[in-house]
This record gives C-alpha cells, structure tokens and sequence, in this order.
C-alpha cells in the first residue's frame, strides 16, 4: 500500500504543529511571513479552490506573478489533492490558449498581469487577484475577497507518496510544451537528495531565486526545499536584473542565491560589481544551461561565492548531477546526486568508456511517469525509473560528467563533429566578451560555425580579432567563420538561452 503524504500537511502544516509556527517562511518586499500564517492562507485558499469546484486529481494553472499569493495558491491545490501547474506571468494569449487547452485545468488563477492575455485566450473559471472586482467580468471571480472571507483551517486530502500532484512543463527542442507528470514522491525525494544531501540547506537559510517561481528549478528550491527545513524564501515580482538582484541581497542578506549562467555573466560584468557584499552567500547554485568554465573563473575571481553547478530537468523533477559546495571541479556538472546513477551510452543504449560522448541514462527516484498526452515520446524518454535525456555528457575517469549540449545543437563542420559550448567558452574567455552562441548557419550549401556575440559595456572588438581568438585556442576547423555582434541574446522564458530563435537568423 502507498504511504500516505501530503505535501502542504509535510512542507508547511508540519512546522506549526510542531511548535515552529513563529518562523519565517517567506519574505516578500518588506514582508515577513511565518510558517503560521502561510498556513492559514493556504487553508483559506483550499476552501476557495474546494468551492470553485476544484476535486482531487485535477489540476489548477497557476498563472501568477511571484510572491506569497503564489505560493499558498500552490500549497491550498496541494492540499486538497489537485495537480499543480505553473506557466511563465508574461505569455501572450496563443500560449495561454495552448496551455488551457492542454491542461484542460478545473480553475485557472490569474492576476493582473495576466489577466488580459488570459481573457483573450478565452479562460473560463477564473480566480483574479489584484484587480477591482467591479472590472471582474462573468466567470471571474475575486479571488482575495474569497480568500479572506473563507475558513482558515482544512483537513488534508488523504493523498499518498504515489498520487501524482506535479505537473512540470519542458519545451525540448521542438515542438509544444508537454507536462512532465509527477508523482508525489518526487518532491520528498529531490528535497531529502538534493536539498539536505547535496546543498545542506540548514534552518538558518535564506534563499533568493534568480528565476520566477513558474521554473520548477526556483519554486523548488525557494518555497519547497527551504520549507523542508523550516528555513525563509525570498520571493518578488518584478523581472530579474542584475540591479534588482544585487539590490535584493542588499536587503534581505540570502544565504544562497539560486542562479542562471546569464545572469552569473551579467552580474560579473556589472560596473558596481566590484562594491557588492555578497558576504552573506555560502553558495550560488547554477542550473538552467551549462555553466562555461570561463564564466565560473570570471564568478569566482569577482565575488569568490562557491558555485555549485549542476544539471536537472522537469523529467528528473529537479537536479540529478551536481557539484557539491566549495568542491567545485570547474567545466564538469560534478557527479551524482544521492540515489540517482548516471550512465552516458551510444545510440543503442550500450554503455560507452569515460571520455566518450553520448546521451544520459539516468535511474533515480524523481523520473517523471510520462509526457501527458504523448506516449511516443513518453516511450522514447522513459523506462520506468529510468530516463534517457536529449542532451550529450561525457564522463571524467574521477567520476564527474561534462555537458556537451543538445544532440540536434552539435554541428558538422567540415565533415567533423563540433560541440557549440566548446567554442562558446573560449569566445567568453576574451576579455571583451560577455555572453555568446553558436549556431550553425548555412553557408553556400555547408554549415559553419556562427558566433552571436554580445560585448561587456564599454568594450569594443572587431570581428576578426574574435575568429582569431579562437584560432589561437581551438582545434583549426572550430573557428567561427561569421561573427555577429548583438545587444542581448533570444532566451526563453525560464531564461535558457533559444538556439531555435538564433539558427533561424538568416
Ligand atoms: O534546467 C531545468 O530544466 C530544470 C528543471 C527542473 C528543475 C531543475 C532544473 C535545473
């Protein structure tokens, strides 16, 4: 029989029966809000969600800037036993419409930022926050006015380790996003592997989040794996800049930063980096893309925080493969997290010797039970606890893996395979350098190597200086043969940079 769980009776409730009702859960502007009150609020919205119709098993869409609301919406559908989904705040309507399609979800919260783009795809059963009620239309209802009049206390749904309650949205390369359906049991295991056994996380935390609360890889390690714990998140609304970052480490002085590589890069290259205090940081995870080695020495030489870099996916439910804190082996992912085995094999599944380059298998207690509504790719992707990913590794004789990008992301120059990452790094090693890709662009029927190169500001470099750059440091068919200068790079919304936006430049 399946062990009984509740993820807001374990996270959140447990802290108060306890006696620790008093602490900090969240932080949010110049608000502090304790386990107690989180509590409550999640009670209040499970009564709200509970009358809007919402029943065990189905799911709610979160479609609501960071902040406390956020994350009790999260925990009251968790606490009534309905699957939780998020989507990024600032979709345009074509998107919200595939994913109310998609989810077919019972309630869909919204606020209002996302309320317009919401309307026009055509949400029914809406729960709206932060907009007037008098402008709420039919099939609108005022979500803080119910919240507020609703009880604040609730029994939780008897749901169990093995009910799924998660829904994880990846893009892959191609194609629409699909949910990645987990079970309850990922969370409690990711939380007991990645966040006790790898990053230590102590009550004494406090953790900020470079990415929105939507990206699993933030939710989670901002208002789950703390929770785990009895430690604070730190949770805002506004777009991540590298200002407001600073300015938020300012303020509420976080233990550990939760970080992207860009913005790692634009933090390094900021004008007032070297008058920053992150004294207050005992680490900065780094997920999302691969980190370059270049930008991990540029990070550690400007603010000496330890990084511990690592690689998970909504399949994997969180991070598999990481560093450990202030071991880092700079250009590697480390090794495996607790519980998980890694295994890079060939096209056929068979294991291949350290050093060679192949797609992941990885076995652990988190994999996704499927692809919602795609059982070809779900068949392609998933063999019970095991998944195989899309992406290339290798592996070190010492144990620790290196990323190698997406297979449809290498390129065939010249008849040769090569690792875009490879020449990415060594453009960011020039001084004048601050984020870049490469792309293959076809070029008189062949493809070659083309660099989109964005510049540190206040430098200036030729072209021809970069393709020399990378003569003088890669293998000769590596170089690239078209350099493009650009203010920014596309990226997606959970900030990964958009190679598909790059290869279709003419
Ligand atoms: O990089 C990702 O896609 C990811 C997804 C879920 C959790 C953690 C990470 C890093």
């Amino acid at each position: 029989m399946s062990e009984p769980f509740n993820l807001a009776t374990h996270f959140l409730d447990r802290h108060v029966t306890e006696g620790r009702g008093d602490r900090t859960a969240l932080l949010v502007g110049d608000r502090s809000i304790s386990y107690a009150q989180l509590a409550r609020l999640t009670n209040r919205v499970g009564h709200v969600l509970l009358d809007a119709g919402v029943r065990k098993g189905q799911r709610v869409l979160l479609a609501l800037s960071d902040g406390d609301e956020f994350v009790a919406a999260w925990y009251g559908a968790q606490k009534i036993g309905a699957v939780t989904a998020e989507v990024y705040p600032f979709l345009q309507p074509k998107d919200y419409a595939y994913y109310l399609g998609y989810t077919e979800a019972a309630v869909v919260l919204a606020d209002a930022v996302t309320l317009p783009a919401l309307r026009e795809a055509g949400a029914r059963n809406l729960l709206v926050t932060g907009v007037p009620e008098d402008e709420l239309r039919p099939g609108e209802r005022p979500f803080r006015t119910l919240v507020d009049a609703a009880p604040d206390t609730l029994g939780a749904a008897p749901t169990t380790v093995d009910d799924v309650g998660i829904w994880k949205f990846t893009t892959g390369s191609t194609g629409a996003p699909k949910a990645c359906v987990h079970p309850l049991r990922s969370p409690l295991e990711s939380f007991e592997r990645y966040a006790v056994q790898v990053l230590g996380l102590r009550e004494d935390d406090r953790i900020l989040a470079v990415p929105k609360l939507f990206f699993g890889y933030a939710r989670d390690l901002v208002a789950l794996f703390p929770f785990g714990v009895g430690a604070a998140g730190i949770a805002f609304p506004e777009r991540s800049t590298a200002d407001l970052i600073f300015e938020l480490i300012a303020r509420h002085r976080p233990t550990v930063l939760v970080n992207v590589p860009t913005m790692m890069s634009a933090m390094v290259a900021h004008p007032a980096a070297a008058g920053q205090d992150l004294s207050c940081l005992r680490m900065t995870t780094s997920a999302g893309e691969a980190l370059p080695s270049e930008l991990h020495r540029k990070w550690d030489a400007a603010f000496g925080v330890p990084v511990v870099d690592g690689i998970g996916s909504s399949e994997a439910y969180h991070i598999y493969l990481s560093n450990r804190p202030g071991q880092a082996r700079v250009g590697t992912l480390g090794t495996e997290v607790p519980g998980y085995s890694a295994q890079v094999v060939d096209e056929l599944g068979k294991p291949l010797p350290d050093g060679e380059i192949g797609p992941l298998r990885v076995t652990g207690p988190t994999i996704a039970l499927e692809y919602f509504g795609d059982p070809e790719r779900s068949a392609r992707t998933f063999d019970g606890d095991t998944l195989t990913s899309g992406d290339l590794f290798s592996r070190d004789p010492d144990g620790c893996f290196r990323h190698h990008g997406r297979a449809d992301a290498l390129l065939k120059v010249g008849g040769v395979f090569v690792a875009p990452g490879e020449i990415e790094d060594c453009l960011l090693g020039h001084a004048a350098v601050m984020d870049c890709a490469v792309v293959g662009h076809e070029a008189e029927g062949l493809v070659v190597p083309r660099a989109y190169v964005v510049l540190r500001p206040g430098s200036a470099v030729s072209a021809d200086e970069l393709k020399n750059h990378a003569k003088a440091h890669l293998a000769k068919h590596k170089y690239p043969r078209e350099v493009v200068f650009m203010p920014e790079l596309p990226r997606t919304a959970n900030g990964k940079l958009d190679r598909r936006a790059l290869a279709g430049r003419p």
